[in-house]
């Protein structure tokens, strides 16, 4: 992809609808969501002020989101690579890359499409669900669509389950993940690892080898330790990118080609050093810094986010999986054997500090270390309303967070713009609060 100022909008320019026809996706429906995501990114991103240059790449990346990415992906398949659909950070991508695949995650941060995923779910069901089954039912998904092969996961029920209905439409994988992080735990994740990489040596017809694993779980880490990066530079006061630009490159993090991306974030890092330097800062000294904590955000859900950066604060990090969650730790690189790697990612993944799993004292103290090593104000705890593990976690993470003093304000939200005026009132009274 070339670097391009066409922004705002979803389809970038070129009429990509002989494609999407041909994935089989619901044009006119699919049109409107264009349009819904270029009005809405061209609000909340183009109307920020002082946003580095680097992040251009990003935008054209979004406005080529549904285009030129998928473009890409049924080209990589005309030579015989797949394409694997995901839902959750516990998949192994690098299992993924080593046998020439590619791994992008599925859209599941918009409303659309949510009547018809109440044809089949409960209205009940957390919002980040009905999405991903909206978008496959109402036709508007086109990674799923070109996904050779799509993966689910036994995390939090509600998944679970939807994965069965979801299964009638798109043939898909689940992964057996454990709830807990004993040494038996480690047993059965190891052997879901293992069949996984069989699933896929099964899909390409290709091996898994040591010298194309130790290639797979490098591009990984480079793009974690890019990431990393941007994560340690919004640590300086004042920070050099707001969290809106910041969420937006985790997000693209899951979809982007993970080489072409990792050293666009790398240019972004430069940049933003250069402003730390010289002690530029994307808003003035004195503003309020905020941890956001919780469910993930998937592509375009922007909304609390934008309300806390349009309520005078700054979002400094996001303890989340579309966030530091999915990327601070990284796989052992010293493996020499098969086995010894698959025992490395075997061990990386099950780090992941998912609310899904009991007991999870360790994201309560990783929430604790962050806020002390981002010198925040406050923290927000950001949960998808009726997704349990999350909501109730929150307990105990507000009661971690009292006792060493940290304010923290509790809220629970769709992907619906009808609470927009209450939680802008709740937020800003926060941020009032804790500026002090
Ligand atoms: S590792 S956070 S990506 S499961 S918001 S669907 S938990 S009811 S998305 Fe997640 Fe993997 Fe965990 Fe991360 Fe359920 Fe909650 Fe909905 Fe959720």
């Amino acid at each position: 992809m070339e670097k391009s100022d066409r922004v705002g909008s979803a389809s970038g320019g070129k009429d990509y609808r002989l494609m999407w026809k041909e994935l089989g996706l619901n044009l006119e429906a699919h049109d409107q969501l264009l349009n819904i995501l270029g009005q809405a990114y061209k609000d909340i991103y183009m109307t920020q002020e002082n946003r580095p240059k680097g992040m251009q790449y990003l935008d054209f990346v979004i406005s080529e989101a549904h285009g030129l990415r998928i473009e890409e992906l049924m080209d990589t398949k005309k030579k015989g690579n797949k394409v694997v659909g995901t839902f959750c950070v516990y998949m192994p991508e690098e299992l993924i890359l080593s046998v020439g695949g590619t791994c992008v995650g599925l859209c599941a941060g918009a409303e659309i499409g949510i009547d018809e995923a109440e044809k089949v779910l409960p209205r009940n069901t957390c919002a980040l669900i009905k999405s991903f089954m909206g978008f496959k039912l109402a036709g508007l998904c086109p990674y799923i669509q070109a996904s050779d092969l799509v993966v689910g996961e036994t995390t939090c029920d509600g998944k679970k389950k939807a994965y069965e209905i979801l299964n009638d439409y798109k043939e898909t994988y689940v992964m057996e993940i454990p709830q807990m992080k004993t040494e038996r735990d480690k047993v059965l994740w190891r052997g879901e690892i293992v069949q996984f990489k069989e699933k896929l040596e099964q899909l390409t017809g290709r091996k898994v080898t040591e010298e194309n694993l130790r290639q797979g779980i490098k591009i990984s880490n480079d793009k974690r330790r890019a990431l990393q990066r941007l994560s340690t530079l919004r640590k300086a006061i004042p920070s050099p990118i707001s969290g809106l630009d910041a969420l937006l490159v985790n997000q693209i993090a899951f979809y982007d080609d993970p080489l072409r991306f990792t050293k666009s974030v790398n240019d972004l890092c430069d940049e933003l050093e250069e402003r730390v330097k010289n002690g530029f800062g994307i808003t003035k000294n004195g503003t309020p810094r905020i941890l956001v904590s919780g469910s993930p955000m998937a592509v375009p859900n922007w909304k609390v986010p934008y309300i806390i950066e349009t309520s005078g604060a700054i979002v400094v990090a996001e303890e989340s999986c579309v966030g530091e969650r999915s990327t601070r730790d990284l796989v052992k690189e010293d493996g020499k054997t098969l086995d010894e790697m698959i025992d490395a990612i075997t061990d990386r993944y099950l780090k992941i500090d998912c609310a899904c799993f009991t007991p999870n004292k360790e994201r309560i103290d990783h929430i604790i270390q962050l806020a002390k090593d981002f010198k925040v104000d406050g923290v927000i705890h950001y949960s998808i309303q009726f997704c349990t593990p999350y909501t109730v976690e929150a307990h105990k993470v507000e009661k971690a967070l009292q006792k060493k003093g940290i304010p923290m304000l509790k809220i629970e939200t769709d992907y619906g713009m009808e609470d927009m005026g209450q939680l802008k009132t709740r937020i800003e009274a926060f941020v009032e609060m804790v500026r002090g």
